[in-house]
């Protein structure tokens, strides 16, 4: 077979034969397609013969089929395909080739793989994609990692494929190894707190402020006109417009409330767990569906005590307003978190991480894709080493605005007995952050009582600890061991 693909893609079930088909009617690239079960494969060249595949029958003729280096995306089930197409792949290729995994792995897999066919030569990129099937074939926002070397190679292939955001592809090389999937894990933890976010939304106006599905629609189209405008936003809005064929009721009624999952968000607050990062917005968020799914224990809950207080709205148009400023207050907070666990992840991995472009390339293909992105990407262009995206000038601003409604938001749920531990949690975090002087002094007490976990001093250096049951007095210790 003769070597006349420039890039070849691995796994055609939807995200793969989407993505061969996005490669393939982008001028310049000739793609050859492989797939373990060649029906697949069959299928997809026999449909789309404007494409133009090179339809390989063998892992053998699909390597054939690639120009040096070869280049070949994978994109089969996460785990185990993975690992074993990739172990197909290094057996065949040559030092300078180059494996994508373009699927979701953990970033920790993509690490370890990384080494071992580095050790081979061959360069190995774990690349987040976004988007969805609609992405993987219309342009998705694309976060590849690995080396340098191979996105010069990779890059304007990428960048061939990918969304479009005020003309410029929605991509750019993230860091070397996991840095791709790291940050595409962080994206969807992005996502649930933003969806959360939403919902908490909806929950307020359709049960304090009383407005029908479709009312609300219509007033999440009117907040996609303004600085909340972003694809969640678009789409909840055609979701709550959607009415039930077979009832005749709002479909939002008659879809089970347990809200499910595929993991990447468990993972995002594992990772930020580790990284000592607090993700409380995005934690909140998973919890939720958590929480949406323990039907049994909801049930059973049910008629439990509420005494709840009148959450009174005398001007439903002053409430609407304060609930998108309360949601874009928290949406600003789950964010800010976000882009700290990003920092501390390259901090520990050693990704030198530009988080303006990772904004950036956030901005169209993707699912949180959003105008506020412009803001964050602006925010650490002026200061790439921003402490808090809430210490830019633009966020503080949109938070002080914002801070009266989100607290009446906040306190008036509690007292109406309505769940919004997304918003709560955003603003407790916001109290945190910004208090002079918070508890945790009484928390090294308590260490250092029942632990000699020892504390540090206000007034003093030194590392103390107090002999709690004796005189009481304080003795400078060495560094603890505890
Ligand atoms: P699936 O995740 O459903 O995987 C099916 C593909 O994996 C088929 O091509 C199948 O081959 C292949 N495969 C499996 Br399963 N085990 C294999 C093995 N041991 N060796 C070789 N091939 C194997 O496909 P998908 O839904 O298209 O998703 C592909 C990747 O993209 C996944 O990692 C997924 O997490 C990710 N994804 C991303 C998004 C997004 O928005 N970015 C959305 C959905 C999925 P067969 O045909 O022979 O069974």
């Amino acid at each position: 077979m003769a070597q006349e693909a420039n890039i070849g893609v691995v796994g055609l079930a939807v995200m793969g034969s989407n993505l061969a088909r996005n490669l393939a009617s982008r001028e310049g690239n000739k793609v050859a397609v492989y797939n373990r079960t060649f029906a697949r494969t069959e299928l997809l060249a026999t449909e789309h013969p404007e494409a133009g595949f090179i339809a390989a029958l063998t892992i053998d003729d699909f390597v054939a089929s690639l120009a040096k280096p070869r280049t070949a995306i994978i994109m089969v089930q996460a785990g185990a395909g993975t690992d074993a197409v990739i172990a197909e792949l290094a057996e065949r290729f040559e030092p300078g080739d180059i494996i994508v995994d373009g699927g979701n792995a953990l970033f920790t897999d993509t690490i370890r793989r990384e080494k071992d066919v580095r050790a081979k030569g061959i360069h190995f990129v774990g690349a987040g994609i976004s988007g969805g099937e609609e992405g993987a074939l219309k342009g998705p926002s694309i976060m590849p990692g690995g080396t340098a070397e191979s996105y010069a190679t990779l890059g304007p292939i990428l960048a061939s494929i990918a969304a479009v955001a005020e003309g410029e592809p929605c991509v750019t090389h993230v860091g070397t190894d996991g840095a791709g999937h790291f940050v595409k894990m962080i994206h969807n933890g992005i996502e649930y707190a933003d969806m959360q976010l939403i919902a908490e939304a909806y929950d307020l106006l359709r049960n304090v402020g009383g407005f029908s599905p479709a009312e609300i629609a219509g007033i999440f189209e009117q907040w996609n006109t303004g600085e909340l405008e972003s694809y969640l936003i678009e789409i909840t809005a055609e979701v709550l417009k959607q009415i039930d064929a077979a009832t005749g009721k709002p479909l939002v009624d008659v879809i089970l409330d347990e809200a499910g999952s595929k993991g990447t968000g468990v993972w995002t607050v594992q990772t930020s767990l580790n990284l000592g990062v607090p993700v409380s917005g995005i934690a909140e968020a998973v919890f939720a569906r958590s929480l949406s799914s323990q039907r049994a224990q909801r049930d059973a809950a049910n008629g439990l005590p509420a005494e709840t207080f009148a959450f009174d709205v005398p001007d439903k148009a002053a409430f609407v307003e304060e609930v998108r400023l309360a949601l874009y207050a928290s949406k600003i907070v789950a964010y800010a978190q976000g882009f700290d666990a990003i920092r501390a992840g390259a901090a520990e991995y050693n990704w030198d991480i530009n988080l303006g472009a990772v904004a950036k390339i956030w901005r169209g293909g993707c699912i949180i894709r959003a105008q506020f992105l412009n803001r964050i990407a602006e925010a650490y262009g002026k200061n790439s080493g921003l402490l808090s995206l809430l210490l830019d000038g633009y966020f503080t601003d949109a938070v002080t605005r914002s801070l009266g409604a989100w607290r009446r938001i906040v306190a008036g749920a509690s007292l109406a007995g309505i769940p919004v531990p997304a918003f709560a949690s955003s603003l407790s975090y916001y109290d945190g952050l910004r208090a002079p002087r918070l508890p945790a002094a009484v928390v090294q007490g308590q260490r250092d009582f029942f632990g000699a976990h020892t504390y540090k001093r206000i007034d003093m250096p030194g590392v103390f600890h107090t002999l709690w049951s004796g005189d009481r007095t304080e003795i400078e210790t060495t560094p603890s061991s505890h």
